[in-house]
């Protein structure tokens, strides 16, 4: 079959979200080793409109994949492919997946343009549903109906019950929920990312999280899901508990990704990469035993805290690791217990300083607006993050995603400020909701504070100046500063280019 892959276009600026999604780079490798024909569309950095492409490639079956606040544009998309394709007499299946549609299915499937949401981790699934289609188109379900029907007395029950893992739309609209589909057994099995599908010279790096200027960053995802229930987390959602690739699996893709694709830098996006500690000492030695930790490693998403100890952040480091986050959150030990992180901050100030200890460099993930913030203890968060004092400290808004124990909480007992989804990012400093005496006048007046405060104190600006970074991204830099420095109401000036100055990829 011919399948087209589209990430849709982000509300995000483009220098901030300018990697490949990984989620279709898996997809894609998946459908190409069963044969099919794989074009893929990223709009962030490709133009090329939709009906376009459906009227050159003539897709029988798309895939779109969505955040929350990608949700509005994956609806546009498959709502432009399936306009076209029927203009074209050829319809075309569509197939969504990522947290948000996995999250709110019928949401989804009510929209009239999406025959298919796969729910949670999609590989398997997208195999079998993709089987399960082409059988369907042979036996002719698909032009019989025109849709996903299962087409009553011609053709028996609908082969789609059989694709456990998935929501979907019958013909006469009605929505069914199929069995859910364990986590895969074995990763390992698995292609590694069709990277192939990209242009990977029309992809930025992750800027400021990672460094490479020149050169390129190329992501991994080596374990996947994460035991841990974080009431704000959207990966909490997901069911399936940790899994991960063995070492040796992880490693021969380390070694792929820089003698094929030329990474000069790696980015780590697991959820909880240190879970396993006997593991990361293997992947350690394996990239110092194949003479891969001469490119620098950066652990994107944050690592638990409480699991980093100095013998494995020192193993990390020897590997090539040159950065890992961590999230923090908040600088009080009643919030941090009450979003159930399961953390205590002398934990957080013993794997800071084993960090430092071994030569890494640290990026902190903080909160502002957790419920029960007040003033004072945002100030406690504010004085624990310079206390901390990481390279990068990214403060962000709190925001309650769909999906998430805060999401219920603020429904039950707040109020939430944003009904688009276009809005649900929190690199801005704009209030998300409001909840008691939580207000978005104190969420975001200490929004500001928090980055003056800790990027204001001299030895940071006397660092920030020093660095090499502050010049290659000055403009950037000039901004942010300018942002923190005047005093200016937020909410009141929010733009585009506001967004891209404070962005740094969080959890
Ligand atoms: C890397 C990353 C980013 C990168 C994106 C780079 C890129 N091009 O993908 C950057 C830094 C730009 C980013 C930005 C943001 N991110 Co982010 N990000 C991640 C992170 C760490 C990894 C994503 C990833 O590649 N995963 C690996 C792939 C393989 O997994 P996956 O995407 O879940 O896909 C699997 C399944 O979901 C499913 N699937 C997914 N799509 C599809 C489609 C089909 C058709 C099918 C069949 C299956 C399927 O199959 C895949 C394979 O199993 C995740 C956390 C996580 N662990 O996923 C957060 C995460 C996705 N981000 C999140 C958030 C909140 C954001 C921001 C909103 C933050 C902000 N700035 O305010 C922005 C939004 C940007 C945007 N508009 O897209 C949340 C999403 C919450 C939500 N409900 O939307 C997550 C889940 C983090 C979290 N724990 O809360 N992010
Ligand atoms: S914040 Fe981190 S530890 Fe908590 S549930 Fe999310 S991924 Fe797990």
């Amino acid at each position: 079959m011919n399948i087209l892959l589209v990430t849709p276009r982000s509300s995000l600026p483009i220098s901030v979200r300018s990697q490949p999604s990984m989620a279709l780079a898996y997809l894609g490798a998946i459908s190409m080793r069963d044969g099919h024909r794989v074009r893929l569309i990223d709009q962030d950095v490709d133009n090329t409109p939709l009906d376009k492409v459906v009227a050159e490639f003539k897709p029988d079956v798309m895939a779109v994949t969505a955040n929350t606040s990608q949700i509005k544009s994956a609806w546009r998309a498959t709502e432009a492919v399936k306009t076209a394709a029927a203009r074209e007499g050829r319809p075309c299946w569509v197939v969504a997946g990522g947290i948000h549609p996995t999250v709110l299915s019928d949401e989804s499937l009510g929209k009239g343009t999406i025959d298919f949401i796969v729910q949670g981790e999609g590989e398997a699934t997208w195999e079998h549903l993709t089987r399960v289609i082409e059988e369907a188109n042979r036996s002719g379900l698909h032009h019989l109906s025109g849709d996903t029907s299962n087409n009553g007395a011609r053709l028996g029950k609908s082969p789609f019950y059989e694709v456990d893992g998935i929501a979907w739309r019958d013909a006469d609209g009605s929505i069914h929920h199929n069995k859910h589909r364990p986590a895969i057994a074995d990763l390992d099995a698995l292609p590694y990312p069709a990277y192939t599908l990209f242009d990977l010279d029309k992809y930025t790096n992750l800027q400021p999280t990672v460094d490479a200027q020149i050169g390129r960053t190329l992501n991994m995802y080596t374990s996947r899901g994460c035991p841990y229930r974080c009431t704000y987390c959207s990966q909490s959602v997901f069911p399936e508990k940790w899994h991960c690739r063995s070492p040796e699996n992880v490693v021969t893709e380390w070694e792929r990704l820089i003698k094929e694709f030329g990474a000069t830098e790696i980015g780590i996006l697991d959820d909880i990469f240190n879970i396993d500690r006997k593991r990361v000492i293997k992947i350690c030695e394996l990239l110092i035993a194949k003479k891969l930790n001469h490119v620098p490693w950066i652990m994107i998403n944050g690592i638990r805290a409480n699991l980093a100890d100095r013998e494995v952040l020192g193993m990390m480091k020897k590997a090539g690791c040159k950065r890992t986050a961590f999230g923090v959150e908040t600088g009080n030990q009643i919030i941090l217990d009450s979003i159930d992180k399961r953390l205590k901050l002398d934990q957080v100030r013993a794997a800071f300083k084993a960090a430092r200890q071994v030569g890494l460099e640290t990026i902190g993930f903080f909160m502002i607006g957790l419920p029960g913030d007040t003033e004072e203890t945002i100030d406690e968060t504010i004085e624990f993050a310079c206390e901390l004092d990481p390279v990068v400290a990214n403060f962000s808004m709190t925001t309650p995603f769909p999906g998430t124990i805060l999401y219920d909480q603020v429904k039950a007992h707040g109020k939430l400020l944003i009904d688009d989804y276009d809005d649900f990012l929190f690199f801005e400093g704009k209030a998300r909701y409001e909840m008691g005496d939580l207000t978005p006048e104190l969420m975001e007046r200490k929004w500001r504070e928090a980055y003056r405060r800790f990027y204001l104190r001299p030895h940071r600006i006397a660092q920030t100046l020093g660095r090499k970074s502050t010049w290659q991204h000055l403009p950037r830099v000039a901004s942010m500063a300018a942002r923190i420095v005047l005093p200016k109401p937020v909410s009141s000036a929010l733009t585009r280019r506001d967004r891209e100055a404070t962005a740094v990829p969080t959890k």
